[in-house]
């Protein structure tokens, strides 16, 4: 199938390996093959080669799902079933997920493609697909109880209906979903438009990917499905920093990130040296005269939020949730801060009793990042990455956007560390430092705090020990 031929041609350039499930043809002869991926990285965007043409998204740390055309019907088969994701380099997580990983694969069709999508149950329980901000019959929704049976164990059940309108959308069980989304089960649809649109534009680069959250103890390999707010790994498409590729692009390039939110708060995704514009939602574009510029937008949860800029600065740019804890791995909870308070005789006397103690954090937890801190196998550090100047110090939702002159058009490779003009990096300032002057103004009293008495009261602020217990909000 020319479609697979193609697949496995963009799939060898990432690196990856892709199989067909071991089912007999004769079995499922009438069923599209389902199509596995064992790889985490970040495939070449799967050009089509059968049905209408469009300009493919790439995926990050994800792929395109292949698919047959039967009688002008575009035919997918997705298997829901149990995972072993990559989370970061060194760090597997078992979770549940489609053809092979977590997130699943993205979905690309054509406005106005009929779309046929056959699901195999392979979990322990049951499941159904949703499809998350789509225009379709009722019965095709997904919602198991409400508008069908659930697919039991082992079933298949088949989804078809129009693709009638072109953006962002995404796809989850709605059946046990606490269960089925906290263990990965999510994923990235497609529809592009099907001619020029005036309020979607051409672009070089097209981006998609899904925040997604997971609790999973150090040392442990499985997500615990109660947690509600607790998460201590905050990821995108399932990777934590440093596992997260960066998004290569040719400087000028104009570029659009699709962001999807299946986690249970909040992330402003930031962008550090360019504008951009939200040009759309799940709810489709958005008309131009409604949009403004912005370095953060924030998505909420089940929200879809679709950025587009040029990348017109050369560089090495962050792009990250601006939650600072979202930007951290596991053991980041139910640490007391402990910044100038001063260890000296205590570690002494506990490294008698424990030889390998360490006190975290007296100078801020950025030691954490350096230090090599024995950790739980199969534990991503807290904070971590190696830059150019040294450790970035960051974890979870994290990762950058490189802008490169010579990067080859269409190319997705990485480029590597930028190379900064001679005098463009911030340098230490070795002269004389003259004393700092102070203001003397009392400044103005709009609430009369002038003419109070200047009592002095200065705060320690402590983290409380544990807030395991409850009354703890989000973070
Ligand atoms: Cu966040």
């Amino acid at each position: 199938m020319n479609a697979r031929r193609e697949f496995f041609k963009a799939a060898g350039l990432a690196g990856g390996a892709v199989a067909a499930a071991a089912v007999s043809r004769v079995a499922l002869a009438a069923l599209p093959e389902a199509v596995s991926q064992s790889s985490a990285n970040t495939m070449a965007p799967l050009v089509p080669d059968t049905g209408r043409p469009y300009n493919p998204v790439v995926t990050l740390n994800g792929w395109t799902l292949p698919w047959r055309m039967r009688q002008g019907v575009k035919e997918f088969h997705l298997v829901a079933e149990p995972v072993v994701r990559e989370m970061a380099p060194g760090f597997k997580a078992h979770l549940w997920g489609y053809n092979g990983q977590s997130p699943g694969p993205t979905i690309e069709v054509v406005e106005g493609d009929r779309v046929r999508i056959f699901v195999t149950n392979r979990l322990p329980e049951h499941t159904s697909v949703h499809w998350h901000g789509q225009r379709l019959p009722n019965g095709m929704d997904g919602v198991s109880g409400l508008t069908q049976r659930s697919i039991q164990p082992g079933k298949t059940f088949v989804y078809e209906f129009e693709a009638r309108r072109p953006g962002t959308f995404m796809y989850h069980p709605h059946a046990d979903e606490m269960t089925q989304m906290a263990m990965g089960m999510m994923g990235m649809w497609i529809t592009h438009p099907k001619a020029p649109h005036p309020w979607i534009a051409e672009v070089q680069r097209d981006f998609c990917f899904l925040l997604n959250a997971y609790d999973i103890d150090p040392g442990s390999y499985t997500p615990k499905i109660m947690t509600m707010l607790d998460f201590n790994l905050w990821s995108w498409n399932s990777r934590v920093f440093p596992g997260i590729d960066a998004l290569n692009v040719r400087q000028h390039d104009k570029v659009r990130i699709r962001v999807g939110n299946l986690t249970m708060t909040n992330h402003p995704i930031h962008l550090h040296g360019h504008e951009f514009q939200v040009t759309g939602t799940d709810g489709g574009p958005t008309p131009p005269g409604a949009r403004w510029s912005e370095v953060t937008t924030d998505v909420a949860v089940g929200q879809m939020r679709q950025i587009e800029f040029v990348a017109d600065e050369p560089g090495d740019w962050a792009f990250h949730c601006h939650k600072s804890h979202h930007t951290m791995n596991a053991m980041g909870h139910n640490v007391p801060t402990l910044i100038g308070v001063d260890h000296s005789g205590l570690a002494k006397q506990i490294s008698q009793l424990i030889p390998d103690y360490m006190v975290m954090g007296e100078r801020g937890m950025a030691d954490m990042g350096e230090m090599e801190m024995p950790i739980p196998d199969n534990t991503a550090p807290m904070m971590t990455g190696q830059g150019p100047f040294g450790g970035v110090e960051m974890g979870g939702m994290f990762s950058v956007l490189k802008v490169r002159k010579d990067q080859p058009h269409g190319n997705y490779q990485d480029p590597g560390w930028y190379q900064h003009p001679p005098g463009s990096v911030a340098y230490e300032w070795t002269g004389a430092l003259a004393p700092a002057s102070r203001s003397q103004s009392g400044g103005t009293a709009a609430m009369g705090a002038n003419n109070m008495p200047a009592a002095e009261v200065e705060v320690q602020v402590r983290k409380p020990p544990s807030h395991k217990a409850g009354g703890h909000g989000e973070h």
